[in-house]
């Protein structure tokens, strides 16, 4: 992990992430967006996170699709949103674009952050940036199944403690590390 630890050498999270978040705009539910690169898992999240209910539309002004669901997680419900895959914060691509937007404009309460664990090193430089932003960030180390495979080994404790935000590793095709996931998303949820 010499690579996550230069990444993070340097950087210094304010913590801002754990304080409470400004109420979404538009609507009355609180929001949970998700984004990460192309084909880390954010579709099969987002069908782990939520129900039947999916609304899929063009984003306003573009071509590039935006699914619309609703998650309960504890006592509350929150629209989720599956975003278009983005590389970077500083957007080149129609969906970097997109997914850019949207969550400088819709605010979300949360936003999960889902990353290919095997690709972690390559990944967290747009967490960082996430963060940077100020936006609320939990980071989803997703298909940890490969990563394990292959014989990685990630410390969970260290990442959250560096980058002061919730870290979880998950199996969006087994629904492994889902259940606490919400109960992370939950727990933040309280200070919103
Ligand atoms: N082994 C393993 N495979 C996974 C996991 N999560 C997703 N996959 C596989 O990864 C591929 C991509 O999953 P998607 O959910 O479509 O990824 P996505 O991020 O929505 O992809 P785009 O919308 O194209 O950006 C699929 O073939 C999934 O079956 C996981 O946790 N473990
Ligand atoms: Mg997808």
């Amino acid at each position: 992990m010499n690579i996550v630890n230069k990444l993070l050498k340097g950087f210094k999270s304010t913590g801002h992430c754990l304080a409470p978040q400004e109420k979404s705009s538009g609507g009355n539910l609180d929001k949970i967006a998700i984004v990460g690169s192309p084909n880390v898992g954010k579709s099969m999240l987002f069908n782990c996170l939520t129900g039947t209910y999916v609304a899929v539309s063009n984003y306003p002004g573009t071509t590039v699709e935006v699914s619309r669901g609703r998650a309960k997680i504890g006592e509350r419900e929150f629209e989720v949103v599956d975003t278009p895959g983005m590389y970077s914060f500083l957007p080149i691509s129609e969906e970097e674009r997109v997914a850019r937007t949207l969550l400088l404009e819709e605010k979300p309460n949360i936003v999960i952050h889902i990353v290919d664990a095997k690709n972690l090193e390559r990944m967290l430089p747009l967490t960082l940036q996430l963060i940077e932003a100020r936006l609320p960030v939990v980071l989803v180390l997703n298909i940890i199944d490969e990563a394990e495979k292959i014989g990685m080994k990630i410390n969970l404790g260290h990442l959250e403690r560096d980058l002061k935000i919730p870290v979880v590793a998950t199996v969006s095709t087994t629904g492994r590390g889902i259940d606490v996931l919400k109960g992370r998303i939950e727990e933040y949820a309280r200070r919103i």
